[in-house]
C-alpha cells in the first residue's frame, strides 16, 4: 500500500488458503522506534465466520482423513519450513517486538520448530490405556480408549512470545487432527501470517490453518470466541481476558485451556551459589523486558545475604545494555506499546507512593536517537514495600522485583504462597533437601531449582488460581485437544 512515498506492507487474515483483507486496517506498530512497519486487515464477523466454516469443512476433507504417520511427517515439514525461512521469522518477530535479535534467535524462533517436532513425535508414539475388565457374570470385557479431534479449535495468543506461543498451541492441536483459527495479538500480526505461507509450502490442506487478525472486545477475539461452531478455545493473556472468554463459552460448555497471568516468587537461600543465582534472577526479572508470564517480580532473599543480593543484582541490572534490537550487544528491548509502558511507569510511580525505595532504575532511559521514539523503560528493583502493597500483590508485566528478606524457610514459602496467581516459582540453594522441600510446598505449576525458564517440553505447564485453567505439554496436550472415546466390549 503506498502511504505518501512509501510502501507500507499489509498483514492480511489467511482463511481458507487464501490471503484476504478486511473492511478496516491497523497499524502494526515498532516498539523500537515508534515506526508503523505494516497496516493489519481486521477481520470482521463475515470473515470470522468464513474462517470457522473452512476449518469446519476441512475437517471432513483431506487433512480428516490423513493417518497420523502422515499427519506427523507434515507437521515436520512445517518445522523444516520454519528453519528454511528463519531469518524471515526472525526479523518479523524483532520488527513486531522490539526484542534483541539475539533473544529471538535463541529462543522464539527455534522454540518454533520444537513444537511442531515435539508434538509430531509424541502423537506418534502416544498410546491410550486399555482395561481386562471383569463382568458380574464372570465373564470379560475390554475397554479401550481412542482418540478423536476436538474439531475446530480457536487459538488467542499474547504479544511477549508471538511465535512460540502460537506454535504452542497450533501444533499439538494440528498433531490430535484438529483445524485451527488463530488470532494472534493486534500488538504482534507479523509471524503467524508468516506461517500461513510456512503451511502451504509444508502441505497443509487449506482451511486447517486459519488466522483471523484484529482486537479482543467487539472485534476478532470476541467474533472467534462467541462463534457457536468453534468446538474448543485455547487462550493465553491476562487473567482478566481469560474471565470474559470463560462467560462467552460457558453457554456452550466448550472446553478451555488457560494459560494466564503470574505474580511470580523466588526464593533466595543464603546458601546459594552467589553468583549463578544472581545471574538466574536477573533472567527471570528481566528477560524480554521482564514481558514473560513466567518472570519473577517478587524476590525473597534471606536476610544473612540480604544487602549483598540486592547490591549485586543492582549492579547486573545496571550492566544491561537498552538498545536497539538489531544489535548484538543489546539484551533489553522496549515495552510492546506506549500504552504498555504508560501501565509499568504508573507503577514505578505507585511504589514509590507506596513507600518504596528504588534500589535502581525506576525511568525511561534517553538515546538522544529514533530509539526515543520507541518504548523503552529501565530496569528496575525496589526494596522496602510491605506485603500488601499493590506492586507486590498485582502483575506489572515489566522489568521490575521488589526484593524483601526472610528470616525462616516457613516464612518464606509463606510469602512466596500468599497470592491470587500460581504461575511459577524458583528456588535458590545448594542444600539438596531443602530445595526438593520448598519446592513441593509452592502453590504453582511450575517450580525451578537453581534454574528458570528451563523447558521440556512433555512436562506439563500451567497454573493455579488467576494462572489458568489446566495443563499443556507433551500427553496433557494431547489430551486436551483431543477427545476420548472409551470402547467397550463384551468379550
Ligand atoms: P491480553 O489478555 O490483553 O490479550 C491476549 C489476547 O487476547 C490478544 O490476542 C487479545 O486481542 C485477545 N483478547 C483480548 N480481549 C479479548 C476478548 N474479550 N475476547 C477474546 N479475545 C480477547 O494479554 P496480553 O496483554 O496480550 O499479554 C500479556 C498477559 O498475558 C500477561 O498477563 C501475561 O502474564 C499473560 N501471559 C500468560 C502466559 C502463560 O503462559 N501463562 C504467557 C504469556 C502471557
Ligand atoms: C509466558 O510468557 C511464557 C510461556 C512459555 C510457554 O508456554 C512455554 O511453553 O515455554
Amino acid at each position: 500500500m503506498r502511504r505518501g512515498s512509501r510502501l507500507v506492507k499489509v498483514i492480511q487474515n489467511y482463511i481458507d488458503g487464501k490471503f484476504v483483507r478486511g473492511v478496516h486496517e491497523f497499524a502494526d506498530v515498532n516498539p523500537a522506534d515508534g515506526s508503523v512497519i505494516a497496516q493489519v486487515c481486521e477481520a470482521d464477523r463475515n470473515l470470522v465466520d468464513g474462517a470457522v466454516r473452512a476449518a469446519r469443512s476441512a475437517l471432513r476433507g483431506e487433512w480428516g482423513r490423513l493417518g497420523v504417520r502422515e499427519r506427523a511427517a507434515r507437521l515436520h515439514k512445517v518445522a523444516d519450513a520454519i528453519e528454511a525461512r528463519f531469518d524471515c521469522f526472525l526479523a518479523a518477530e524483532v520488527a513486531d517486538t522490539g526484542k534483541p535479535v539475539s533473544l529471538a534467535r535463541k529462543l522464539d524462533i527455534p522454540r518454533a520448530a520444537a513444537n511442531f517436532r515435539i508434538f509430531a513425535d509424541l502423537i506418534k508414539a502416544a498410546g491410550l490405556e486399555s482395561f481386562q475388565t471383569e463382568t458380574p457374570d464372570g465373564n470379560n470385557a475390554l475397554n479401550y480408549a481412542v482418540r478423536k479431534p476436538l474439531g475446530v479449535v480457536g487459538i488467542i495468543t499474547p504479544w511477549n512470545l508471538p511465535l512460540l506461543l502460537l506454535t504452542w498451541k497450533v501444533a499439538p492441536a494440528l498433531a490430535c487432527g484438529n483445524t485451527v483459527v488463530v488470532k494472534p495479538s493486534e500488538e504482534t500480526p507479523a509471524t503467524a501470517t508468516l506461517l500461513a505461507e510456512v503451511m502451504q509450502e509444508a502441505g497443509i490442506p487449506n482451511g486447517v490453518y486459519n488466522v483471523v487478525h484484529g482486537f479482543g472486545t467487539n472485534s476478532t477475539g470476541e467474533f472467534l470466541t462467541q462463534h457457536p461452531d468453534v468446538n474448543a478455545v485455547t487462550f493465553t493473556g491476562e487473567s482478566q481476558t481469560g474471565a470474559t472468554i470463560m462467560k462467552m463459552v460457558a453457554a456452550g460448555v466448550k472446553p478451555v485451556s488457560f494459560e494466564l497471568g503470574g505474580k511470580n516468587a523466588a526464593v533466595v537461600f543464603a546458601d546459594c551459589d552467589f553468583e549463578e543465582t544472581i545471574n538466574g534472577i536477573s533472567d527471570a526479572v528481566f528477560l524480554n523486558t521482564g514481558q514473560v508470564c513466567l518472570c519473577a517480580e517478587r524476590v525473597y532473599v534471606e536476610q544473612k545475604i540480604f544487602d549483598r543480593f540486592v547490591g549485586g543484582l543492582k549492579q547486573k541490572a545496571e550492566s544491561l545494555k537498552p538498545g536497539s534490537p538489531l544489535e548484538s550487544a543489546t539484551n533489553v528491548g522496549p515495552l510492546i506499546s506506549k500504552q504498555h509502558r504508560e501501565k509499568v511507569l504508573s507503577y514505578y510511580k505507585l511504589a514509590r507512593e507506596e513507600g518504596a525505595e528504588v534500589v535502581t532504575g525506576g525511568g525511561v532511559p534517553s538515546f538522544g536517537n529514533s530509539l526515543d521514539n520507541g518504548f523503552f523503560i529501565q530496569p528496575t528493583i525496589l526494596t522496602g514495600l510491605s506485603e500488601s502493597a499493590r506492586c507486590v500483590k498485582e502483575e506489572i508485566f515489566g522489568p521490575v522485583c521488589h526484593i524483601s528478606p526472610f528470616d525462616t524457610e516457613e516464612e518464606a514459602v509463606r510469602m512466596a504462597n500468599d497470592t491470587k496467581y500460581g504461575l511459577a516459582a524458583s528456588v535458590w540453594t545448594s542444600n539438596l533437601k531443602r530445595g526438593h522441600r520448598v519446592a513441593q510446598q509452592m502453590n504453582v505449576g511450575i517450580t525451578w531449582v537453581n534454574c528458570w525458564f528451563l523447558r521440556d517440553l512433555r512436562t506439563p505447564f500451567g497454573g493455579v488460581g488467576l494462572s489458568g485453567i489446566g495443563r499443556e505439554g507433551g500427553v496433557h496436550s494431547l489430551n486436551f485437544y483431543s477427545e476420548l472415546n472409551n470402547i467397550c466390549i463384551r468379550l
